[in-house]
């Protein structure tokens, strides 16, 4: 008699075989490693966009005021002191308004033809934060720090990648020596 449908020791293989193929290509595209990318390569946008903000601001407001040099400015409260730059005074807020009550204390909305971005940026991970420092001499500079977290982007933090002076920090800006070799850890 001929046999119909599947006996319970074929079942049992073609699920086995199921399983061995979901492992492998869940392992292959490590959901993990993707989700760290996506908030990377938001936080590299981030502080490119934020980069060209203050650059228009510095080019076209008349009478800048960049922050208080003193200061460095993070957009999270509740850092813990050792992962934040040593030397300054932190500032921390969680507003990212553009008016200059905002994380970072620059007035945006005076720059010709309004400003360039919506709201301030703030790390994608709900741990994460960004660091901001300015200095005025010999004229108005400013850097900007973020963390990465992927194996495929963390290399650019590195200082051989983007030209600053701290290893584990992605350090973009006008001048990425104004924060010192800290470490960014959350
Ligand atoms: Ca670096």
């Amino acid at each position: 008699m001929e046999k119909k449908g599947f006996t319970l020791v074929e079942l049992i293989v073609v699920i086995g075989i199921i399983v061995i193929l979901a492992t492998i290509l869940i392992t292959a595209l490590n959901p993990n490693e993707l989700l760290k990318r996506g908030r990377d390569t938001r936080r590299m946008n981030d502080l490119a966009a934020l980069s060209r903000a203050i650059t228009m601001y510095l080019s076209d407001v008349e009478v800048p005021f960049i922050g208080t040099c003193t200061n460095a400015y993070v957009s999270r409260p509740g850092v813990s002191p050792g992962n934040l730059p040593s030397g300054f005074s932190i500032v921390s807020s969680t507003s990212r308004a553009i008016n200059g009550t905002g994380w970072i204390p620059i007035n945006f909305t005076l720059i010709t033809g309004g400003s360039p971005i919506s709201m301030l940026p703030a790390d994608p991970a709900g741990a994460g934060y960004y660091v901001y420092g300015c200095t005025n001499t010999p004229s108005m500079q400013f850097e900007l720090n973020a963390r990465l977290e992927s194996s495929r982007y963390m290399n650019n933090a590195s200082n051989t990648n983007d030209g600053g002076n701290s290893e584990g920090i992605y350090e973009v800006g006008t001048n990425l020596n104004i924060l010192p070799d800290y470490n960014l850890n959350w």
